[in-house]
C-alpha cells in the first residue's frame, strides 16, 4: 500500500531516515533499515575525515534540539567500506541507500560524488548545514549561483538521481529551488536545520554548545518545514522529500498533503525510538485505510 516509485526506483515505503542521525556507521544504518525505513541516508561525507566540533554538540530545547556536530565523518573512502559491509543485507531487505555528501565547492562535491555513486542508490547534496563554517555550511545553499554550480558539476558525473537538501534560512526558497532544478536536480529535500540558535547556561554564564550555536531540529520546526515544502512544490515539478519535526504518521501525512512524495525522519528517532519507521508507516496506512484513500490521493491535496 505504501510502495513509492521515485526516479524509477521502487521504495517499499516513503518514510526514510534523514541525514545525520544514526548514519555514522553501516551497522547503525542497517538497524534503521531493520526497523522499517524505506531508505536510509548516510551522515554527510566529504573528501577527508573530519572530527567535528567539540562536545557538547547537542542540547535539548523546548520542541527540539540544537546541534553543532560539525560534520564528523570518516571521509568518503572509509565510509564506502561501511557501506560495503551492509550492501547484501540492504539488498535483501530492499532498503535503498541515499548517500549524503558535502564539499567546499563544486570540485570537492564532484570528487566525493564520483567515489560514492557506485555504492548508493540516490545522491543527496548537502548544501545547507547552518553552522559548519569554513565554506562548508549553508553559504552554498543561500546563493543560487553557487548552488547551481554544485548541482551541475555533480550531475555531469552522475548516473543516479541527484537530490538537493535545502536550508530554510533563505529569503526566497522558490528561487533557490528553481535554480537547483534548472541545473538538473532530480529532487529536493527540505528542510535542513533552522537558525542557528543558542542556549546560554545562566549559572556558568556561557553558551552550552562548545561551538556556541547550532541548528534547530525537532517538533518546533515542523510548521516552517511544511510551509517550505508547500512553496517548493508550487514552483518545481520534481519530487520533494519533506523533513523537519516528523514524529508521527500524521506529521508525515501533513507533509504529503503539502506536496511531499516522501519524508525523512531525524530527531523523531530520539522521541519514539528506532522503530519509529514502523510506527509511522502503520499510522499512515491506518489513516489511508479508514478514509479509503491511496497515498497518491493525498500528495499535494492541500494545494487544490
Ligand atoms: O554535522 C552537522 O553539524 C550538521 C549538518 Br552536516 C547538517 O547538515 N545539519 C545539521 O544540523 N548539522
Amino acid at each position: 500500500m505504501l510502495k513509492t516509485k521515485l526516479w524509477n526506483i521502487e521504495f517499499k515505503n516513503p518514510v526514510f531516515l534523514a541525514a545525520g542521525v544514526m548514519g555514522e556507521t553501516g551497522s547503525a544504518l542497517k538497524r534503521m533499515a531493520k526497523n522499517g525505513a524505506g531508505a536510509v541516508c548516510t551522515k554527510s561525507v566529504g573528501i577527508e575525515k573530519k572530527e567535528g566540533h567539540k562536545n557538547p554538540t547537542m542540547v535539548e530545547v523546548e520542541g527540539g534540539f540544537l546541534n553543532a556536530m560539525g560534520l564528523p565523518n570518516p571521509g568518503v573512502e572509509e565510509y564506502i567500506l561501511e557501506l560495503e559491509r551492509i550492501k547484501s543485507e540492504m539488498k535483501r531487505m530492499n532498503v535503498k541507500i541515499i548517500g549524503s555528501i558535502y564539499g567546499k565547492n563544486e570540485t570537492e562535491f564532484q570528487k566525493v560524488a564520483e567515489n560514492l555513486i557506485p555504492h548508493v542508490d540516490v545522491l543527496e547534496l548537502n548544501i545547507s548545514c547552518p553552522h559548519a563554517g569554513g565554506g562548508y555550511g549553508s553559504s552554498i545553499g543561500q546563493d543560487k549561483c553557487l548552488s547551481k554550480n554544485v548541482v551541475s558539476a555533480v550531475k555531469s558525473v552522475s548516473d543516479i538521481p541527484v537530490i538537493v537538501k535545502l536550508t530554510p534560512n533563505v529569503t526566497d526558497i522558490k528561487e533557490i529551488s528553481n535554480s537547483v532544478v534548472n541545473a538538473g536536480a532530480d529532487g529536493i529535500v527540505a528542510i535542513n536545520t533552522l537558525g542557528p540558535g543558542m542556549v546560554i547556561d545562566i549559572e556558568s554564564k556561557k553558551p552550552v554548545l562548545a561551538n556556541k550555536f547550532g541548528g534547530m531540529s525537532g517538533k518546533a520546526i515542523k510548521p516552517i518545514a511544511v510551509k517550505n515544502v508547500y512553496d517548493i512544490c508550487s514552483t518545481v515539478e520534481v519530487p520533494v522529500i519533506g523533513v523537519g519535526g516528523i514524529t508521527t504518521g500524521y506529521d508525515a501525512i501533513e507533509f504529503m498533503m503539502a506536496g511531499a512524495s516522501g519524508v525523512q525522519v531525524g530527531t523523531g528517532v530520539y522521541y519514539r525510538g528506532y522503530d519509529i519507521f514502523q510506527k509511522i508507516n502503520q499510522e499512515i496506512e491506518e489513516f489511508l485505510k479508514n478514509r479509503d484513500l491511496n497515498l497518491k490521493d493525498i500528495i499535494g491535496i492541500s494545494r487544490k
